[in-house]
């Protein structure tokens, strides 16, 4: 298999975690690219032009990090992310981890294109509610929960999300509102799959 991925991208870095907390990475190789100059080895991944994208051993092309761990988890299905039983529940974490992703990587990419002022747009801050919501959520959720001891989607997605916000947006200081949810958060981030895809 070939994964196309940058070091700052948080959906690539689910789709890393993914392949190692599964014991794929010996089956893949890693290729890093810029999702934003049109790469053109990318762009036959996927024409969106988006990572992470996924080449399968048999060179079937995969984009969307959320269709790769379904993808991963029926190809190769020891140690699944999405265990039978469960599904629901790590959906429901999965959905949220990665809408607040999904809000944090629009405020960093319309500052990036608009400067700060995009905050302020009606878009700006509906993502910025969004964010305050899902994180007084997950810590609803998540705040008394023991560290896991074998991970599934939902605490992957919600983890990188936690550490994206921490990389790219830290005023948010999430950590002094809901200590609890950074203890939690804290065990995720001592294992070895996070610890090795640090963002960069
Ligand atoms: N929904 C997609 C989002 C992927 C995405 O937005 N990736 C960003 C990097 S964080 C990207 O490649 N952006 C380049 C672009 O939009 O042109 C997923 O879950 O994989």
């Amino acid at each position: 298999m070939e994964l196309y991925l940058n070091a700052t991208s948080p959906y690539a870095r689910v789709a890393r975690i993914l392949l190692m907390e599964k014991g794929l990475m010996s089956k893949v190789t890693l290729m890093w690219c810029d999702p934003w100059a049109d790469d053109a080895e990318l762009l036959k991944a996927n024409p969106a032009g988006r990572v992470p994208a996924l080449v399968t051993a048999e060179g079937i092309t995969l984009s969307e990090s959320m269709l790769l761990a379904i993808y991963l988890d029926d190809a190769y299905p020891k140690t699944p992310m999405l265990p039978d039983g469960q599904r629901a529940q790590v959906l429901h974490l999965a959905g949220l981890g990665q809408n607040l992703m999904e809000a944090a990587f629009n405020i960093v990419i319309a500052r990036k294109h608009d400067g700060h002022e995009a905050d302020e747009s009606v878009l700006g801050q509906r993502r910025w509610r969004a964010v305050k919501r899902l994180l007084m959520q997950l810590d609803s959720e998540l705040g008394d929960v023991p560290p896991a001891v074998s991970l599934h989607l939902g605490e992957i997605t919600t983890a990188v999300a936690l550490a994206y916000l921490d990389f790219r947006l830290p005023e948010v200081a999430w950590h002094c509102a809901y200590p609890k949810l950074e203890t939690w958060q804290v065990g995720i981030e001592a294992r070895a799959s996070f610890q090795q895809t640090a963002f960069t």
